[in-house]
């Protein structure tokens, strides 16, 4: 075996350990529960394509809508100076919404590099093959893994001016007080000239919300569904998903919006050695979708160290993209 091939396998191992631990401990813990960053194996990735084009699911057609009509608006708040720099995108998946706004950076000859990042290489590979062929102008480095050791990695490959993109609502996959850690570490990393463009999704009617979230066809719940299946396959369980049904929640006055888990009765599942119990009707928390209002944006900018530069609403005022400074 050669030495690329040894360290690929090592990375297989650590991550599949790690893995198991998380699921494991979150699993054994009251209340139960699962990490949503675990939604995307190639199953989650095309279950969630078609939860984006869900009549019901707004939050893509709403930041769709802010990028394609207000595409050189965004592109003046951020890229100031015209000095060379770096758009970083965390989360890239297939970048539909940006690239709108690299179209629109590559023809009016701006000097920067495309730098997605992604957990997925499958998706950063057909995200390059598709964005060459659309853009070949085009400069584009993929970075797969991590959030931040991506951007470490972004800031040795080059010293440019950074402008981080993290787009789709997915800041409200996150508790608000981690939300507040991570934007506080992200200011930590940049310096004074850098942006951030974070995509917030925003308070509505809660019904509009809910139906965004618990669609008739039931393809939010296979998404839910789907995480027991992943664990099934990948650390050899027995979850029977007939015996689990998705529940959603939301909360209009703190904005949080949940999904569960709800075991139907009373169960023994095997993962690997390890054999947890389920109650009758016992929950496991699987995601939360966090509402926000304009006034919570500015808390969280404040509170993690940014200052904002503008903010950007769809046409119906329920997505709002805010941009940040330093
Ligand atoms: C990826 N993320 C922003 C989606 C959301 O709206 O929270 C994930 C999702 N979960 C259920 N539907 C979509």
């Amino acid at each position: 075996m050669n030495s690329s091939l040894r360290s690929e396998n090592q990375i297989e191992t650590t991550t599949s350990y790690k893995f198991q631990k998380e699921i494991l401990d979150d699993l054994k813990s009251n209340p139960k529960k699962l990490s949503s960053k675990y939604f995307y194996d190639s199953k989650g990735d095309s279950l969630f394509q078609k939860i984006m084009a869900l009549e019901d699911y707004y939050l893509t057609k709403c930041e769709l809508d802010i990028f394609k009509n207000q595409t050189a608006e965004i592109a003046n708040l951020i890229n100031t100076e015209s000095k060379p720099f770096d758009l970083i995108e965390l989360g890239a998946g297939d970048a539909m919404k940006s690239t709108f706004l690299l179209e629109h950076l590559v023809r009016k000859g701006a000097n920067f590099t495309y730098m997605p990042i992604d957990i997925s290489a499958n998706i950063l590979s057909v995200l390059k093959t598709n964005l060459n062929n659309a853009i070949p102008e085009l400069n584009i480095i993929c970075l797969e893994g991590e959030y931040f050791e991506m951007i470490e990695k972004a800031m040795t490959i080059s010293s440019n001016r950074k402008v981080i993109l993290f787009l789709g609502s997915n800041i409200g996959n996150m508790e608000i007080a981690d939300a507040e850690q991570f934007c506080s570490k992200l200011k930590r990393k940049l310096n004074q000239e850098d942006n951030v463009l974070i995509g917030f999704d925003l308070k509505k009617h809660p019904k509009t919300i809910l139906r965004a979230y618990d669609d008739p066809t039931g393809v939010t719940a296979q998404f839910n569904l789907n995480l027991l299946v992943r664990i099934n396959h990948e650390l050899g369980a027995n979850f029977n998903i007939n015996q689990f049904e998705h529940y959603q929640t939301y909360d209009p006055i703190n904005g949080a919006c949940k999904s569960y888990l709800i075991s139907l009765i009373d169960q023994k599942v095997l993962i690997g050695e390890h054999q947890i119990h389920f109650a009758e009707n016992e929950p496991i928390f699987m995601e939360i979708s966090q509402k926000f209002s304009p006034a919570d944006i500015l808390k969280l900018a404040h509170r993690s160290g940014f200052d904002s530069l503008s903010e950007l609403y769809d046409s119906k005022k329920w997505f709002m993209d805010a941009i940040w400074q330093i």
